[in-house]
């Protein structure tokens, strides 16, 4: 079942909570100030039902201008709006102004009411008929129905609510499909419960015990009760008033106009790529950077406009524009906004969000930016999603890329297996979860990653590869480890590179010695052999001390890898013939006599102790040996 929000509009004092009052016997007026001033600050809800039965929303607006951000606030929910003019007044500078943001925020269903038709007479009420429907004409309003009624006399209020009935029917629901997302407009605690915020559920479902994020502050929570219409459920569906009981959460986390929603479904962004709508009642033309107040959900910030392709935006035009926020929004791919002029306030323009999380400021004046912008908008499912990998260049997981690209993630699914099969993106798997790259980007990084490691090697020939988590900060600092080891994988199987645990190597590269290194090697390890039980320190080596700091360590590290040298101690370094035939000679011993000493073992090896003591304990260490007292056993590797 479609679920359904009304709404009102209409100048201050026009009969809006009055005529919510005589629909629902409700009044919505709850603060005590509303009550003492007689007029409404904050919005106001409550719930109908509708003949047939079918059940409403309702969310009742403040008209005064100085409370026009509630009235914001709450009309981003709104699926069908009662336009409230009072008969006595006719149309007047809220008004306008309101149906102005019904207009840019895309209402485009409902009902003209003229209340408190009691005041009038029948001329004075065909005349007000004419002017509201001139200042209707060209609106979403045009054809919307229209009724005259009074709160006092009840006259009108039984048509009303037909026509409603009737307008219900033909009004589209919200998306009741992929991940929820709950514009927060009231935020409490309760005692016993906790936290709790109220919202309409603009899209997806709300279940008890669903994990979810709030944005855009980032901050995880379970959803561990629900209600719809002041009673308890287990789901909450797209188009209701919901209350979730966020029990984790500290109140002063949440504010209106943050965002519940899935986990992974929306981007936090201080930026924001949009189509922007100048009004045509707009005072004067909008200036490039201009500070406006912008309105988006149930949220407000302030921020400047960068106009891509002009100086000044002409009221009644439309162009592409950045918004640079001041505050971070949680926005998504065809949103709606609202934007206020800086001071005098007044609406002035508004439009839809192409990119709800531009990875960079725009340059102005720039065709591709602008065709850019436009594919985002218009393309088809392909176009958008390669557009966005394309200028996202990162390994994007599925909920990530659809977030981002503004598409849904069943679709994505399909779509990212019909693009890797054209080879237009590349899959990367992944534990359980495959990650999105645009071929060519895959290609770029995969060429600047070979240029890397040719130099790499050249630079150092004795090393094994790329230290794997150097090349990552250096070059992939955008990419977890874990996601850069994914990459490296793709590239390992395609062949381009060989991976150690530490580092990372072209597969045609071995490390390997030029001849000069090579002669070194020949003469040092004659050396350890002449030297036997009793090597010299490396830097007592043959050639070694003249090799310079640098390349010294480099060889010694690379004659440790091969296995040629073993450590043994500290700075003491045993060729592996030698260290084994040690290590054959301690075995022997211990099967003829059962133990052995660090005294025996020096006679054992005609050596002193200086190198008998380290050997025995480096033996203990490989479980060859072990130490008992002054003794020391076979170990386990022996037996
Ligand atoms: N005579 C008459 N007065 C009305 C009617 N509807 C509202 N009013 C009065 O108009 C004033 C403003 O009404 P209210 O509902 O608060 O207006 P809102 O600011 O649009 O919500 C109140 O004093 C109401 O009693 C009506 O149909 N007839
Ligand atoms: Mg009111």
């Amino acid at each position: 079942m479609k679920h359904l929000i009304i709404g009102t509009a209409g100048h201050v004092d026009h009969g809006k909570t009055a005529l919510i009052k005589a629909m629902t016997g409700v009044d919505t007026d709850r603060l005590k100030e509303e009550k003492e001033r007689g007029i409404s600050i904050d919005l106001g809800f409550t719930s109908l039902k509708l003949p047939g039965g079918r059940r409403a929303g309702i969310v009742d607006v403040p008209g005064h201008e100085r409370f026009i951000k509630n009235m914001l606030a709450g009309a981003g929910g709104f699926d069908l709006v009662l336009l409230v003019i009072a008969a006595d007044e006719g149309v007047m500078p809220q008004t306008r102004e309101h149906l102005d943001i019904i207009q840019l925020l895309q209402v485009k269903k409902g009902v003209v009411v003229l209340t408190k038709v009691d005041l009038v007479d029948d001329d004075w009420l065909e005349l007000v008929i004419e002017e509201v429907k001139d200042f209707l004409k060209g609106s979403v309003l045009e054809n919307a129905p229209l009724v005259a009624v009074s709160a006092v006399t009840g006259q009108g209020i039984d048509t009303l609510l037909e026509l409603l009935a009737f307008v219900a029917e033909e009004t589209q629901a919200k998306n009741a499909a992929g991940p929820p997302r709950l514009p927060v407009d009231r935020v409490f605690s309760v005692t016993g419960f906790g936290t709790v915020v109220t919202g309409t559920l603009v899209a997806g479902q709300l279940r008890v015990g669903d994990a979810v994020e709030v944005q855009p502050q980032g901050l995880s929570a379970r959803v561990r009760s629900l209600q719809v219409h002041g009673e308890k459920v287990e789901i909450a569906g797209a188009g209701q008033r919901v209350a979730a009981n966020l029990p984790s959460l500290e109140v002063d986390q949440i504010r209106r106009g943050s965002v519940v929603a899935g986990v992974n479904s929306i981007i936090p962004s201080h930026r924001l790529d949009v189509h922007l709508l100048l009004l045509k009642s707009a005072a004067r033309p909008l200036k490039n950077r201009a500070r406006v107040h912008f309105y988006l959900g149930s949220g407000e910030t302030l921020g400047r406009v960068v106009l891509l392709d002009r100086e000044e935006l002409e009221p009644g035009s439309m162009a592409y524009a950045q918004l640079e926020l001041e505050e971070m929004v949680a926005a998504v791919k065809g949103d709606r906004f609202v934007i206020r002029s800086y001071s005098p306030m007044q609406t002035i323009g508004g439009g839809t969000v192409i990119d709800p999380a531009p990875r960079r400021k725009h340059k102005r004046f720039r065709s591709e930016v602008l065709d850019g912008l436009a594919t985002r908008e218009k393309g088809t499912p392909a176009e958008i999603l390669e557009h966005y990998l394309l200028g996202n260049p990162s390994l994007l997981e599925l909920a990530e890329a659809a977030a981002g690209a503004g598409l849904q993630v069943s679709e994505l699914k399909e779509l990212a297996h019909k693009l890797a099969g054209e080879d237009r993106i590349k899959l990367i798997p992944g534990d359980d979860k495959v990650y999105l790259v645009a071929t060519e980007v895959y290609r770029r990084w995969a060429g600047e990653l070979d240029r890397m490691l040719e130099s790499y090697h050249r630079e150092f020939p004795l090393r094994e590869g790329y230290p794997k988590e150097e090349l990552r900060s250096r070059k992939f600092p955008f990419l977890s480890n874990k996601v850069f080891q994914f990459f490296l994988n793709v590239l390992e199987k395609d062949g381009q590179i060989r991976c150690t645990a530490q580092a990372v190597a072209r597969s045609s590269f071995t490390p390997r010695p030029d001849p000069e290194q090579a002669v070194l090697i020949e003469r040092i390890q004659q050396e350890l052999a002449r030297s036997g039980f009793q090597p010299p320190a490396w830097i007592e080596l043959p050639g070694v001390a003249d090799l310079g700091e640098a390349m010294s360590w480099e060889l010694l590290q690379y004659l440790l890898r091969t296995g040629e040298l073993v450590k043994v101690g500290e700075n003491l370094y045993f060729s592996r013939k030698t260290l084994e035939l040690a290590r054959q000679k301690v075995t022997d011993y211990l099967r003829e006599k059962g133990e052995i000493s660090v005294g025996e073992l020096r006679d054992l090896l005609q050596t002193s102790r200086k190198y008998a003591l380290p050997l025995l304990e480096f033996f203990d260490k490989e479980k060859i040996t072990r130490r008992v007292g002054d003794k020391h056993l076979a170990g386990k590797a022996l037996k």
